[in-house]
């Protein structure tokens, strides 16, 4: 029987299904009439369903082969942990990768449907919070467009990001249900099911060899179930595997319990252990501290860990001394960092290998990405909580820290300063562990997401490490996928880029170069349709505007975008000041040089973050004055649009003009929002921050709005920044503050912005908003003079796609495989 298995399981090659228009008009007959049992007046639900497992059923061979060509021994794997994957609608990425769209749209006619309309169907896999969540969803389909062999772990979540709701100008919080009706692409493997021990304590005993060990014992253990979704590359018959893991209860059950005839409160303690994947924690750049983000982290690694060591045996490995030939785990920030030590103790517990080799494996397999030097983001865990929740962790950790701090002691003998602060325990007050040391100590390579993010990594935070591995540290600038982000999302203007120079920039985006002879000073024909693109883009645009906030957008005016998680470093603020300050301008008859202007702006604010929730408040308390003034006469509207997530990100970009990105110099670890904007042609006003310097570097300086203070500036102003000292200076800023100060914007609720003028006038703000204001409107300025030289500003818009691709997650993730993954 197992000959037999393993005989089909490396033998036969599964069949593809046919793909004519056809064919798959008959498959979502079948599914919809036979399996479903829906005939007349279909609901669009199932429509949606019926063609998402039609179009399943055409990835399912890909899949299978995929998988069986890399089920050998000694080929090297690449698995990417992370406890985000903000993947968005999956249906019209799979018509696309699959080259099935005129088959589908064909197929759909018979019943009187359109892609676009079922694709509505689909609710966006919202598992992630923002950029970092996002970028391993771009990670995901570039290794697959490269057939890299590339595996994702993460949760499965029940609920994912919050949805986000705008009453009186507040936001409201609501559950994200994405699974209530099923989830059609997913498969659950429940034969990969692995437990996951939390809990008890440890012992330590001699085998008969004399030879020490330490064993987990009376743990409460959780099952983790699989479930995989499909990553489909860009026609290339190649399938990668995304792996969720959902929690669930072991079939035990507390017997005396159960026998003492608390039957139901024996099955209720289950409950328990399915809390672990229930929710994704909605906070963006800040640690949560809560024990259950704690053991989701733990429950991924763990399970994540025995599932590779699992398969890597399964394809007929043996020889553990050659896992890491065949095996590197990229861990996306410290959130999974804790397989460092798991790694260990299933090496050293389970697998018995002594400490030295298993160290020596586990550190030529651990690849550790950091994503943000702000503070208030770094991770720490408390002892005590690692103690009650983790005990044989928390031992492997002191002994991986007692070896490091020999190693350290030997480079600087008695500096006990540097022993210190290197230490992954951080000593003082309530005893914390260091999740960021810990990810160092145990990974080969350590990288940033920008250049200037790396360059401040080694320059600070990480110095000390630098000093000891300087060879570790390196950057991988990110990147965003083309497919979903120019080919998907703007159709008219791929094809129109098609039509210019064929094609082949899908996959290689550095095609986009042979725009360039293009773009011209003069106004040309292929101006001219460029422009109407962009103005059919920000028709589609301005129609959600309409329908999600009731504000018309002129789509001859200036788009002017900001979206992104609200956060005082990204600064929003400077944003709206500015907005006042056009206001104010208009309501004062200087009218000269502007431009007609629809500022947007979007994003979500942590539930716990009441100065961004604030902030929100105060964009809609604007907007609602500025489109309801006649005297503003639609020179300027502002709109907060609620529920920013990937598929409004999906219209938005193809329409913007100017892109926002205005983040407080060297906060911003990288930004790629910035690039999904410079690809659909936005220009860029920003700051000399995070892979805004690599747009600007690419696009050059005159194609871009850069102003504003430098990372070294900002910090050499930090210890004498006087708000004030700017008020008095410019009368401008002056008006912009006294008309927010006298409560114009907030006559039926006195006082509510308190709070934000009080951070914006603190000398400690750390943001320093009011430093860039001047060098910001300035910048503006030029901006709405450039917006009136039309050939100028359309030339501006091609030269900013034709240098975006660089921007391409396909280089990202070539630059990680040459010099991380080493896959062939
Ligand atoms: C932290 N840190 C805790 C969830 C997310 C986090 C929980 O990563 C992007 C960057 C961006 C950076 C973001 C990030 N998210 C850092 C986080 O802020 O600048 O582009 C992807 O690297």
């Amino acid at each position: 029987m197992q000959a037999k298995n393993a005989a089909s399981k490396r033998g036969v090659k599964l069949k593809s299904l046919p793909s004519s228009a056809a064919a798959v008009s008959k498959d979502f007959e079948r599914y919809q009439y036979y399996h479903l049992g829906r005939f007349h007046g279909c609901p669009p639900l199932y429509t949606y369903q019926s063609l998402a497992w039609t179009l399943r059923d055409r990835i399912m061979s890909d899949w299978m082969n995929t998988y069986s060509a890399r089920d050998q021994p000694g080929k090297r794997r690449a698995y990417y942990l992370s406890l985000e994957f903000l993947i968005g609608r999956a249906l019209s990425n799979h018509v696309l990768n699959l080259g099935l769209d005129e088959a589908t749209e064909q197929a759909l006619q018979n019943f009187g449907q359109t892609l676009e309309n079922v694709a509505e169907e689909e609710p966006d896999a919202g598992l992630g919070n923002g950029g970092l969540g996002r970028l391993a969803a771009c990670f995901m389909d570039s290794c697959a467009t490269l057939d890299l062999p590339v595996m994702g772990y993460g949760i499965h979540y029940e609920y994912g990001m919050f949805r986000q709701r705008i009453e009186n100008g507040y936001q409201k919080e609501d559950p994200d249900h994405w699974l209530r009706d099923g989830n059609p692409w997913e498969i659950e493997r429940s034969e990969f099911t692995c437990r996951v021990p939390f809990g008890g304590r440890t012992e330590h005993f001699r085998d008969p060899a004399g030879i020490e060990h330490a064993r987990w014992v009376d743990t409460n253990d959780v099952l983790a179930i699989p479930f995989d979704m499909p990553i489909t590359g860009y026609r290339n018959n190649t399938v990668n595997t995304l792996r969720l893991w959902k929690a669930a209860a072991t079939d035990e059950f507390n017997l005396d319990e159960f026998n003492a005839g608390s039957y139901t409160e024996a099955v209720q303690e289950k409950n328990h252990a399915e809390h672990i994947s229930m929710v994704l924690y909605p906070n963006d750049s800040s640690e949560n501290g809560k024990e259950l983000r704690l053991r989701q982290q733990y429950f991924l690694a763990s399970a994540s860990l025995q599932d590779a060591l699992r398969q890597w045996r399964s394809a007929g490995n043996t020889d553990l001394g050659r896992f890491a030939e065949d095996n590197v785990f990229q861990m996306n920030d410290t959130h999974p960092t804790i397989a460092v030590a798991e790694l260990m103790r299933l090496l050293v517990d389970v697998e018995r290998l002594g400490w030295d080799q298993a160290w020596a494996i586990t550190t030529r397999c651990m690849a550790y990405t950091n994503h943000t030097l702000l503070p208030e983001a770094l991770e720490r865990w408390p002892v005590a909580l690692f103690e009650r929740l983790l005990p044989r962790l928390l031992e492997i950790i002191y002994e991986i820290n007692a070896h490091f701090l020999r190693e350290v002691g030997v480079k600087w003998p008695g500096d006990m300063d540097r022993r210190r602060r290197m230490s992954i325990i951080e000593e003082g007050g309530v005893r914390q562990i260091r999740m960021a040391w810990l990810a160092i100590i145990g990974s080969f390579s350590v990288n940033g997401v920008a250049a200037l993010h790396s360059q401040l990594l080694r320059d600070g935070l990480f110095r000390d490490f630098v000093d000891l591995w300087p060879d570790k540290f390196n950057n991988k600038t990110n990147g965003v996928t083309p497919r979903r982000w120019v080919a998907h999302a703007n159709p008219g203007m791929s094809a129109l880029i098609s039509s210019k120079i064929g094609d082949d920039w899908v996959a290689d985006l550095a095609h986009l170069e042979k725009l360039k002879p293009l773009a011209s000073r003069r106004s040309t024909a292929f101006h001219a349709e460029w422009r109407a693109v962009k103005r059919a883009n920000k028709e589609r645009l301005a129609a959600l505007v309409k329908a999600e906030c009731g504000v018309d957008f002129n789509p001859d005016a200036l788009f002017d975008v900001q979206v992104k998680r609200i956060h005082e470093y990204k600064r929003q603020l400077l944003n709206i000041l500015h907005v006042i300050h056009l206001y104010n301008r208009i309501n004062r008859g200087r009218l000269d040089g502007l431009a007609d202007r629809c500022v947007l702006i979007g994003g979500k604010a942590a539930p716990g973050y009441l100065m961004a929730k604030r902030i929100i408040k105060l964009i809609n308390s604007v907007a609602e004055v500025v489109n309801n003034d006649p005297d503003v006469d639609g020179r300027l509207k502002v709109a907060f649009l609620p529920n920013y997530r990937v598929t409004s990100m999906e219209i938005i970009a193809p329409a913007t003009d100017l892109s926002e990105q205005i983040s407080t110099a060297g906060k911003e670890a990288s930004g790629t929002g910035n690039m999904k904007f410079m690809m659909n042609g936005a220009v860029t006003i920003g700051t000399y921050d995070g892979a805004n310097i690599e747009i600007l570097e690419a696009v050059g300086e005159e194609n871009f709005f850069l102003f504003g203070l430098h990372a070294e500036e900002v910090e050499a102003l930090r210890p004498q920044y006087q708000p004030q000292s700017y008020i008095d200076r410019d009368p401008e800023l002056r008006e912009v503050i006294d008309l927010l100060a006298s409560g114009h914007f907030n006559l039926c609720e006195p006082g509510i912005f308190d709070m934000i003028l009080g951070a914006l006038l603190n000398p400690h703000d750390p943001w320093m908003v009011l430093a860039d204001f001047r060098s910001y409107v300035d910048a503006q300025e030029r901006v709405s003079q450039a917006w009136q030289d039309e050939a100028g500003w359309t030339r501006m818009s091609i030269l900013n796609t034709a240098s975006s691709g660089f921007f391409s997650t396909d280089r990202t993730m070539q630059e990680y495989n040459a010099d991380i993954w080493k896959l062939k």
